[in-house]
């Protein structure tokens, strides 16, 4: 493609493709600058698309694909980029939100990992850092935080798909994001992105101890998947991790949600198990559309509050 207009939307993209569209938005919009905050092990570039129509405002953050093999986010994450531009001006709520806050929107947040769902290994999830001392690679992004870092809802083998690896913030696409958090200072909202289960869940995930905002994540976590099933009748559930899903000790919405970010939330979009990890790409686009819905409504409530 010679534009994002061009850009094929319904199937799945390499990292080559992915990168290119990002540059393409760039320079077609004044409002898009791709922010690099760090590097991946294997040195790609973590690149992040921020949207902004003025200085100094407050950040709403998205991340897609810290879990490699979960295709459907980062599709949905170009195409939220893609709708980002066009209801600029057109949309009141969304402009509304971009005349008062920026969006950070990192697509591919497991790069290495995502190249290697490509070249080797279609359901490969963590990071690929090598593990001193074991023949197993990698570690779990979305166990390497530092909150409840190393608890029982992680894995101390490397050889686990939770491994929590060998310290906290150990893996440079953790640390990266760590670190552009804490140098903004000002992210208002956190959604991290995940498949498959169709959940909103928020804090926590290491304790059952209610987080201070419960009751107000848990209405707008309503709020927000009455909207999502208002378009194609998708069915989320919604709650907090440990009492949703499990107990999970080390995930990055519970260390944002520490760090101050009150509208921190993990997604885990389509589907519920027919076809997990491996959604036909004709779904690509009613998720994106649907996800965006549910967005919109955390991304409103962020602006009023
Ligand atoms: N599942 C998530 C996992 O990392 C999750 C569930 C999401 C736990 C957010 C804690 C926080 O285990 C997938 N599919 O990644
Ligand atoms: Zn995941």
């Amino acid at each position: 493609p010679r534009s994002t207009d061009d850009f094929v939307y319904t199937t799945y993209h390499d990292l080559n493709s992915i990168y290119s569209f990002m540059d393409m938005l760039v320079a077609e919009n004044s409002m898009v600058s791709k922010v690099v905050i760090g590097q991946s092990y294997e040195k790609r570039p973590l690149n992040v698309l921020k949207f902004s129509t003025g200085a100094n405002r407050p950040g709403i953050w998205i991340d897609t694909g810290i879990h490699s093999r979960e295709w459907v986010t980062q599709a949905s994450g170009i195409w939220f980029a893609k709708k980002i531009v066009t209801d600029y001006g057109r949309d009141p709520v969304l402009t509304d939100i971009l005349n008062n806050y920026d969006i950070f929107l990192e697509i591919v947040t497991n790069p290495d990992g995502f190249a290697y769902t490509h070249s080797s290994d279609r359901m490969w999830r963590k990071t690929r850092k090598p593990n001193p001392g074991s023949s197993c690679v990698g570690v779990d992004p979305n166990r390497n935080w530092d909150a409840g870092f190393g608890g029982p809802g992680a894995s101390s083998n490397p050889c686990s798909q939770t491994y929590h690896g060998p310290s906290a913030h150990s893996e440079s696409e953790v640390k990266a994001i760590v670190d552009f958090v804490k140098s903004h200072g000002n992210l208002k909202a956190f959604l991290s992105i995940h498949s498959y289960s169709q959940m909103l869940l928020y804090p926590h995930g290491y304790t059952a101890t209610p987080a201070k905002d419960q009751a107000e994540l848990h209405d707008l976590a309503r709020k927000a998947i009455t909207e999502l099933k208002s378009l194609y009748n998708t069915a989320y559930t919604f709650g907090s991790i440990i009492t949703t899903i499990y107990q999970a000790d080390g995930v990055t919405v519970d260390w944002t949600y520490d760090q101050g970010i009150k509208y921190s939330y993990t997604f885990e979009l389509r589907d519920t198990g027919r076809y997990g990890f491996i959604l036909p790409a004709n779904q690509i686009v009613p998720t994106a559309e649907e996800t965006w819905l549910a967005l919109m409504a955390i991304m409103e409530h962020t602006k009023n509050n």
